[in-house]
């Protein structure tokens, strides 16, 4: 175990995942695809490393996932176009300072499609949905600077909905109460300037139940902790201004417990085996946490809180105090 985030070790994992391509693993991912790119540039941005992967390839193959027929991206080339791919594409496109390469009216008109009399979002044109699809469908948008065109009474009364009297948020109406959901709705909510919604104490005393022995949080009561609700549950709790309600230590103790000291990367808790979203994941809670040495994330966005700034989206969050790099 290390008590140190082993960044350079972090970086060549993440450039070696897409060197796999002889793998079945690699073969059996392809419709998250675009979502790795994403965690992975992320996670990188985040330890400051974005060069560490070659931007023009980045942004072709972004381009071969794009879906003419429906005007979103899918996950892989020839794959349909999703709400989640989608963001994905955007948010890699903007990192990468290529959002010109988006033909901005059509992937509005494929978001709005996926709106439902109800205010929420299907995903694709097959028809599941959810808030998490709302929560893409709505960052999307805001970063296409396209927000003015969202039905916004819909969205919000949708979450509102979803809203049960623990103060959490299922993903459909009338379904239990889960730290994932948390994000997603408090970050749309955030981002159409309706936090009102929230009944931020009881959220927020919630959110910090979350939290066992062993630091880790979980994403719901009774349930095992997992390094990717460090990020759910503490960006909810940053975006409400109560990252103070849990633990900082003890969560930053066991991210780190979760790092593989061989082969880099960061696994869901101790001893399982890495991935790129529990890698992703981990670091942005260490960079919300104030973990000396990362960049700023945005919470609401996940994204470097930098290039938020720049596009004029950034609100008052902060990550904790960010203490000096030898601490
Ligand atoms: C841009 C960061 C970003 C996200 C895009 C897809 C999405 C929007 C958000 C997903 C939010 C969410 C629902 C996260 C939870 C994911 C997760 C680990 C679910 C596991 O659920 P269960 O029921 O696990 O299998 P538990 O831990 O409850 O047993």
């Amino acid at each position: 175990m290390s008590s140190k985030l082993l960044i350079p070790l972090h970086v060549s994992y993440i450039q070696k995942l897409g060197e796999s391509k002889d793998d079945l693993a690699y073969h059996l991912t392809s419709h998250l695809r675009l979502n790795a790119i994403y965690w992975g540039l992320t996670a990188l941005c985040v330890m400051g490393h974005q060069e560490a992967l070659d931007r023009e390839e980045m942004i072709e193959f972004v381009m071969s996932c794009w879906d003419d027929e429906a005007g979103g991206f899918g996950a892989h080339p020839e794959h349909d176009a999703h709400l989640l791919s989608t963001l994905s594409a955007i948010q890699i496109l903007i990192m990468q300072d290529a959002l010109d390469r988006v033909d901005v009216p059509r992937v509005v008109s494929f978001i709005l499609s996926l709106q439902q009399p109800s205010g929420v979002f299907a995903g694709d044109s097959f028809g599941e949905f959810d808030t998490r699809f709302l929560y893409c469908a709505v960052s999307a948008l805001s970063l296409l600077g396209r927000l003015d065109e969202l039905d916004k009474e819909k969205t919000v009364g949708y979450i509102e909905r979803c809203r049960n009297f623990d103060g959490g948020f299922g993903n459909v109406v009338g379904a239990e109460s889960h730290s994932g959901q948390a994000f997603v709705c408090v970050a749309a909510l955030a981002i159409l300037d309706r936090l009102d919604v929230v009944d931020t104490d009881t959220l927020c005393w919630w959110l910090s139940e979350r939290q066992l022995p062993n630091g880790g949080l979980n994403g719901r009561p009774e349930k095992l902790e997992d390094v990717c609700y460090s990020f759910w549950v503490l960006s909810a709790l940053s975006i409400l201004n109560k990252v103070e309600w849990i633990d900082a230590n003890k969560l930053s103790s066991f991210i780190l417990s979760a790092q593989d000291l061989e082969t880099g990367g960061i696994a869901d808790r101790p001893g399982d085996m890495v991935d790129v979203f529990h890698t992703i994941f981990g670091v942005a809670g260490l960079s919300i946490l104030g973990y000396p040495g990362l960049v700023d994330l945005d919470p609401v966005y996940c994204m470097p809180a930098a290039v938020i700034e720049a596009k004029g989206l950034r609100k008052g969050w902060k990550a904790l105090e960010r203490r000096p790099a030898d601490s």
